[in-house]
């Protein structure tokens, strides 16, 4: 059976719509999935939303209705924008499902069973904007003088009885952690910031709430509902089938599973720090890796409602097109800092990658073929320059796969269209349409050594833009088996061509983006 590999993103918080940084973290966790699969591992893919806590019984109030109600009105969103921009999730989780609140239930007992659980009094700093507890010397001072969390959200004194878990018995624990398993916490800079918080010493951590009721209930302790952090990192258990389902775990949660959880810079400290001591506390397996990708920045501004310059992913997906959004983001953002957009930039990068560069080369070499060759297939019959050529590809398919494993999409997209330059210079040198009064075999050969160089390109392309590839390919009649990496540099379109299959007149992928008065 292939290897499992696991891999989320964060739960969102629906107390509003999805917003373009929602969509640039399942967009890159898609394309990382989807890689995986092309490599024939079994991959488990899971978001969602995280539906409890004080934030969205907040929210509910002031809009008059019921929490339930608000989360099934966004959550709604969150799926239809998930959908929409072609996520290949396995799992669409929602915090208030049954079986996600017998997860919950489920950790804590463990927790408490370890004798990391203890009733107390909570008084301290809460910010429900981040749904965060912070030390007094945290904070910071706002221009008017009030305090405010580290994030710059405003904080309130909150005293309530509360249960506590010994974070304070972890520290020890977590530093031996991040020192033998360097690649815990990446990048680099993340994992530092977060090594020096813990060096510092960590309080114990309240768990409960008893002041709301929108939460998964406390077993055994009536009146606390679990702090919204508890309930929400229990969702990646919950989708590998905790506590139940011991095969489902074994698969895809289990020590030593290649374990990834793809989160914004801002909760690095719940997923580094609480989540694996809950785990070990738990006695269970550790994630392998905590990736913090950056922030995206509305043309440099970070963006907010009062702003208003929070872009809808959905409208810049029907303005400039799916695939044309998801390959902005990964080339454009480098994985792990933090990038902006604007329309000009969609359309620069769309135009120049997409529509100039590929798109351009895909539809004139196969509308050549379609008309010069009545659509059948060239026949190849190499020469050096047509062996480079292949090479060159095999190579970046190569640089590719490493550059995903790495997490590093925009490294991988460089290679790609280093690979579709070589395309383009090769045409041009080789000028298949000079050869057809002068030399026709020569220009079949450059014909078929084009032919498996865009069928090679759309195949390495997939995991970043899955519709075009997929619409390119089955254009170009190759196969579902032959859409491997392994089928790169091997003549896999032999049997096609035994076949007779017939080359139609290339639909247009990518057409020209134009930037109207609205995207100033
Ligand atoms: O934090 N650019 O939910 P959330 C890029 N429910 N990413 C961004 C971003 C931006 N401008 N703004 C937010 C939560 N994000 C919790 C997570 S996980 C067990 C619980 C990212 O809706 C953010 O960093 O505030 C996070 O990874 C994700 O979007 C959801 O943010």
């Amino acid at each position: 059976m292939s290897q499992p590999y696991t891999i989320t993103t964060a739960i969102s918080y629906p107390n509003g719509r999805p917003h373009i940084g929602h969509a640039y973290e399942v967009i890159a966790t898609d394309a990382i999935a989807r890689f995986q699969r092309m490599m024939g591992r079994d991959v488990f893919f899971q978001t969602g939303t995280d539906e409890h806590g004080l934030k969205m019984a907040q929210t509910a109030r002031n809009r008059g209705i019921e929490p339930r109600a608000l989360a099934d009105e966004m959550s709604a969103y969150f799926k239809d924008m998930n959908d929409r921009l072609n996520i290949s999730y396995d799992r669409f989780i929602r915090t208030s499902e049954p079986d996600h609140h017998r997860a919950s239930q489920a950790i804590w007992q463990a927790m408490e069973a370890s004798g990391d659980l203890y009733l107390g009094r909570y008084e301290g700093w809460y910010s429900v904007r981040d749904e965060a507890f912070y030390d007094e010397k945290e904070l910071v001072e706002g221009e008017g003088g009030e305090k405010l969390s580290p994030q710059g959200t405003p904080v309130e004194w909150t005293v309530e009885e509360s249960w506590f878990f010994r974070l304070s018995a972890y520290q020890q624990k977590l530093l031996d952690l991040y020192a033998s398993q360097p690649d815990f916490i990446q990048p680099d800079s993340r994992r530092n910031e977060i090594m020096r918080f813990v060096e510092g010493g960590l309080s114990d951590l309240s768990v409960s709430r008893t002041s709301f009721d929108w939460g998964v209930k406390v077993p055994g302790a009536d009146g606390h509902v679990m702090y919204v952090w508890v309930d929400a990192l229990t969702n990646y258990l919950t989708g590998c089938g905790y506590p139940d389902d011991a095969e489902r775990m074994a698969r895809y949660w289990s020590d030593g599973g290649d374990i990834t959880h793809i989160i914004g810079k801002d909760i690095v400290r719940f997923h580094a720090v609480y989540w694996p001591a809950f785990l070990m506390s738990a006695k269970l397996a550790l994630p392998k890796q905590i990736f913090g990708h950056g922030f995206l920045l509305n043309r440099g501004e970070k963006m907010s409602k009062s702003v208003g310059n929070v872009a809808d992913p959905m409208e810049l997906a029907d303005r400039f097109g799916v695939d044309q959004l998801r390959y902005f983001l990964l080339s454009e953002v480098t994985f792990g800092n933090d990038g902006s957009y604007s329309a000009e930039a969609i359309v620069a990068r769309s135009n120049s990658d997409l529509a100039n560069s590929f798109g351009n080369l895909a539809q004139r070499t196969l509308s050549f073929i379609a008309k010069n060759l009545e659509g059948r297939l060239p026949q190849p019959a190499a020469q050096d320059v047509d062996s480079e050529l292949l090479n060159t590809i095999a190579e970046a398919a190569r640089t590719f796969q490493s550059a995903m494993a790495d997490l590093a999409p925009s490294v991988a997209i460089e290679a790609w269209m280093r690979a579709v330059f070589a395309c383009n210079a090769y045409i041009d040198a080789q000028a298949p349409w000079a050869l057809r009064k002068t030399d026709p075999a020569r220009m079949e050969a450059v014909l078929a050594t084009l032919y498996e160089a865009i069928a090679s390109l759309a195949i390495i392309i997939q995991p970043i833009i899955p519709a075009s590839a997929t619409a390119l390919l089955d254009q170009m009649g190759i196969g579902g088996e032959g859409r491997t990496f392994a089928a790169i540099g091997t003549d896999f379109y032999a049997d096609l061509r035994a076949t007779g299959f017939t080359l139609s007149p290339p639909k247009p992928l990518f057409p020209r983006l134009e930037l109207t008065e609205a995207d100033a």
